[in-house]
């Protein structure tokens, strides 16, 4: 299937999607480990328009956007299919991701960095997108359906695997149990699973970025 080669970080939870996705599909890979605060020629080279990782090169062609590596992964290698196989449900799975890394992802990150009547008004912006998430899975084990995960869960995976470190970065809470119980259900059963707890990053490791994001972020305001 050619080589595979991963430019990523370690503290990125754009690329944790991705290297759940590659192990879950069984694909030997090569991981490059990039610095965003010192990026390197190889990643400005593969990613001359956002200048992020993800980047997986498959053949020496790059791909870029983690949401895009994952179905790249899903239809390229057979076996262990993540997307949806009725096209109404593969398109609700689409717009759920692309929907909650819009508004949950960056909408906490922006909760994160503000102060005073601005940091209230983004947290209640943030809770009102994750109350869409909290719909969506109720009565379900995962976002998927009962049995196993899929594309929706992996690319909602960042929930379980950092959203807590990120809120006590940001003295906030964004998530919790009174409100989100089948939302937190879903994170804990998800961050059971061997191969997903495998790929988490020490809590400190996750910490230490966030502070250094927020803290630039607040700099620059
Ligand atoms: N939408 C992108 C987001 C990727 C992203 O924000 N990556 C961060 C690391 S977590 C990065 O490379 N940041 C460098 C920068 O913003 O210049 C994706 O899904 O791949």
């Amino acid at each position: 299937m050619g080589a595979v080669k991963l430019i990523g970080s370690y503290t990125s939870l754009f690329c944790t999607r991705v290297e759940w996705v590659l192990k879950l599909k069984g694909v030997q890979y090569e991981y490059v480990e990039d610095d965003v605060f010192n990026k390197s020629p190889l990643l400005l080279q593969h990613n001359p328009v956002h200048k992020k990782v993800p980047v997986l090169l498959h053949d020496d062609k790059p791909i870029a956007e983690s949401l895009v590596i994952l179905q790249y992964i899903d239809e390229t290698w057979s076996g262990n299919t993540l997307l949806p196989q009725d096209s109404y449900d593969r398109a609700m799975a689409h717009f759920w991701a692309k929907f909650a890394d819009e508004k949950c992802v960056m909408g906490s990150f922006m909760a994160a960095w503000k102060d005073g009547e601005e940091k209230e008004k983004a947290i209640e912006s943030a809770q009102e997108s994750f109350a869409f998430l909290e719909k969506l899975i109720q009565g379900k084990k995962y976002f998927s359906g009962e049995d196993e995960i899929g594309y929706l869960d992996l690319a909602l995976g960042w929930i379980p695997l950092c959203l807590d470190i990120l809120e006590e970065v940001g003295g906030m809470k964004l998530v919790d149990a009174e409100k989100f119980p089948s939302l937190l259900e879903w994170a804990h059963n998800f961050a059971e699973i061997p191969l997903i707890k495998e790929r988490f990053p020490p809590r400190d490791a996750l910490a230490n970025y966030f502070h250094k994001i927020v803290g630039l972020k607040r700099s620059k305001k």
